[in-house]
């Protein structure tokens, strides 16, 4: 069982621009990854909630930072989702507002204590590469965990994660996590506690 443990969570904002941001007076947790990688899943496993974030959503017609605010045995923190990179089908004037929102996100949140960088556990990409590198040139403390772990068989997992590891270049184990089956959710927990507990100050 985990030391750390969740009471409740609420959805606080959402956010299309800069100026729509909450005030940063909590320390503050993001999750990044790919569309479609099951941030949104893992946020309701993580919080023990299951409609919190909308799963499957094709994102719309802005880019959005979603907020959440989570109550814990110790105290308060904001889980932040960030928009997933990397959706085919969103137009190319959507995903332009890509990355001067997150530029923005990353400038102006002195609360961040760390970002949870979701990736599939079945294959890395290009993409995910380029987060973890922005990631470590910013030095915000960040952690991987791999998704979908239930989509690798129990016999293929350990090669899965060192291929992962690799394909990263990171010299941590990336956690699985299966948002459906709650796999990972305990250790996942312990890390973000771990992220809190450092206090940060970045930028
Ligand atoms: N098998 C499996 N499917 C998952 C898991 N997490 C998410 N998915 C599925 O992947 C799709 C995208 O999930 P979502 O959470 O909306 O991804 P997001 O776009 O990153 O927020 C949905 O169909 C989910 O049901 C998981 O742990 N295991
Ligand atoms: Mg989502």
């Amino acid at each position: 069982m985990s030391a750390f443990r969740i009471h409740s969570a609420e959805f606080l904002k959402c956010c299309g621009t800069v100026e729509q941001f909450p005030k940063s007076r909590l320390p503050e947790i993001a999750m990044a990854g790919r569309s479609n990688v099951g941030k949104s899943s893992a946020i309701n496993c993580l919080l023990n909630r299951k409609g919190l974030a909308k799963v499957g959503k094709v994102p719309g017609k802005t880019q959005t930072i979603n907020f959440y605010r989570v109550e814990t045995n110790q105290g308060p923190f904001e889980l932040v989702d960030l928009p997933g990179y990397g959706f085919a089908k969103v137009p190319e004037q959507i995903q332009k507002q890509w990355i001067p929102l997150i530029e923005q996100f990353f400038e102006t949140r002195t609360m961040l204590q760390g970002v949870i960088l979701l990736v599939d556990a079945r294959r890395v990409q290009a993409q995910d590469r380029k987060m973890l590198q922005w990631l470590e040139h910013l030095n915000i403390p960040y952690l991987v965990v791999a998704t979908k772990a239930d989509k690798v068989t129990r016999g293929k997992r350990a090669a899965a994660i060192q291929e992962l590891r690799r394909d990263l270049g990171i010299s941590i184990d990336p956690i699985p996590l299966s948002a459906h089956s709650g796999e990972g959710k305990n250790l996942i927990l312990d890390q973000i506690q771990s992220l809190l507990n450092v206090k940060t100050s970045y930028p």
